[in-house]
């Protein structure tokens, strides 16, 4: 019994270690303090109200780009982004500042295959459908791309201003 006993806690510790380790290592803006607050607002929580916003993702003639590439947001709404892919490739959405996104580009040329599961982000195969709920909860203007290497060069990018 005694034995058990300190077994079921070595599990608790791995398993708090590994969560630990699983959280987002490429998040910039994260980690003042409290865990999910950035500076483009914070994780949203589906069981609240929210806007929904719908963002379809695509290409046309030799370029890729989000619809629509311009979103007003009030600081303090929540957003449910409907996400629709209608192109013929992967695509992907992050949200984040315009620098964050613009230096996670270039580590995305490095690392093509990098997965985003993050909560401000959303990769998406052709003809399907995915959600992102944000909380924006601070004033400004903040981007989202694709960040798949080409995609935002070839337009695939946007804005949203937070009031
Ligand atoms: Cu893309």
């Amino acid at each position: 019994m005694q034995k058990q006993l300190v077994a079921v806690s070595v599990v608790a510790i791995l398993a708090t270690g590994g969560a630990a380790i699983a959280s987002p290592g490429h998040a910039p803006g994260q980690g003042h303090g409290h865990a999910a607050e950035t500076a483009y607002g914070k994780p949203g929580d589906p069981k609240k109200p929210a806007r929904i916003v719908q963002v379809t993702m695509r290409e046309a003639d030799g370029k890729m780009l989000f619809v629509p590439d311009r979103i007003e947001v009030r600081r303090g709404e929540q957003i449910k982004f409907v996400l629709r892919n209608n192109g013929e490739l992967d695509h992907e959405i992050v949200l984040a500042t315009l620098a964050e996104n613009l230096k996670h580009m270039e580590e995305m040329k490095k690392n093509p295959d990098m997965e985003h599961d993050d909560p401000n982000a959303k990769r998406l195969k052709p003809k399907t459908t995915g959600e992102i709920v944000w909380h924006f909860t601070k004033a400004g203007e903040f981007d989202f791309s694709c960040l798949i290497p080409g995609h935002r060069e070839s337009g695939m990018h946007g804005v949203i201003i937070v009031k």
